[in-house]
């Protein structure tokens, strides 16, 4: 396969996009090259994870009440120290930190951005091999600078996110982000050790053939839900099918293949757990914000994600997110907004 090296890399599209503004600090630019560089680091465990001993737990339950695998453990402190020895980052909220994380020294207090990050999800596939990934959100603070962030910074709503993107180890690794301006994919090229744009312009197609939920939960759902998922396996060639079902249990493979090829994801609240199980913070308001900017909708079956104001860091919703056409139909059907 031959690679074309004329591809633009992350690092130059940044600079690009931060050359059309000519009055930006270069702050956002920075950030996201640094998740980047420890995406990069995170990338080399999870492709050798088979063959050191950095698989299996990790001894510790985290914040979620779920065995914390030693990958998970890891791929936090990259992130978490790509920021905190930026000049772009105030401070942090993570899946795996029971607690917002203030840098509070002086270079990060007059930073103007926090972080909301899942750093390895879907880490109960590591031991099988499963695409994985990482999560996250960028917001300018509310607090002021020169002062250490405070809660405030991290409790905005998801429609104020300035940047939001994922990584996905999979076949390939792929570093996909979105700003107001666009989705923008880019894939690891090995060769150079650099993300190397991919994917231009992301749009999620209105329409498409994949619906992602865990069937096993069915008798769980409401009948709105379970009228919706019922249609699905009844469509046909006449009526926009035949769907496909498709569910690999990480929410990063399976928002990310719905996002490039159409299709809707569910989470719904369960009997068990009626507020869903996906967290607010740093895994539906991310996603929400990528796929709205990509024409795509995203709700909680009640509103919009993004207009939910949080009241905590590890808040759960249920979410609904994916084509703009077959939410219309999911809302219609399902009876929910
Ligand atoms: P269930 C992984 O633990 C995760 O947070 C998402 O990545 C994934 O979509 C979901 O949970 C799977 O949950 O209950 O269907 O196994």
């Amino acid at each position: 396969m031959s690679i074309n090296r004329n591809v633009l890399t992350l690092d130059e599209f940044t600079l690009q996009q931060l050359r059309q503004f000519p009055t930006a600090t270069g702050e956002l630019s920075r950030l996201l090259r640094d998740m980047a560089l420890a995406a990069k680091r995170v990338n080399v465990e999870v492709n050798k994870a088979g063959l050191v001993d950095i698989l299996g737990d990790a001894g510790s339950i985290n914040v979620q009440g779920e065995d914390v695998k030693k990958l998970d453990i890891f791929a936090n402190n990259q992130f978490m120290g790509v920021l905190q020895h930026g000049i772009s980052c105030a401070g942090i909220g993570s899946e795996e930190m029971d607690d917002f994380v203030v840098f509070d020294d002086e270079i990060s207090n007059n930073s103007k951005y926090v972080v909301l990050f899942d750093p390895l999800d879907g880490s109960g596939n590591i031991d099988v091999n499963v695409s994985i990934g990482t999560i996250f959100g960028v917001y300018k603070r509310v607090s002021p600078l020169g002062k250490p962030c405070t809660k405030e910074d991290f409790l905005q709503p998801g429609k104020n996110q300035v940047a939001a993107g994922y990584v996905v180890y999979g076949s390939s690794t792929m570093f996909v982000y979105a700003t107001r301006r666009g989705v923008n994919g880019f894939t690891l090229d090995p060769s150079i050790g650099e993300f190397t744009m991919s994917h231009p312009n992301i749009t999620c197609p209105p329409s498409g053939k994949f619906y992602s939920v865990n069937h096993g939960n069915f008798f769980q759902y409401n009948e709105g839900v379970r009228k919706y998922i019922d249609g699905c396996q009844r469509k046909t060639k006449e009526n926009g099918g035949p769907y496909t079902q498709r569910y690999i249990g990480s929410m990063v493979a399976d928002v990310h293949r719905n996002l490039i090829k159409g299709g809707i994801f569910m989470y719904p609240g369960t009997i068990e757990k009626p507020g869903g199980k996906l967290r607010l913070l740093y895994e539906a308001n991310p996603f929400a914000f990528i796929l709205e900017v990509a024409g795509g909708v995203a709700t909680d079956g009640i509103g919009r994600i993004l207009d939910i104001v949080p009241t905590s860091l590890h808040q759960r919703t249920p979410l609904f997110i994916g084509s703009k056409l077959m939410m219309e139909e999911l809302a219609e059907v399902a009876s929910i907004k």
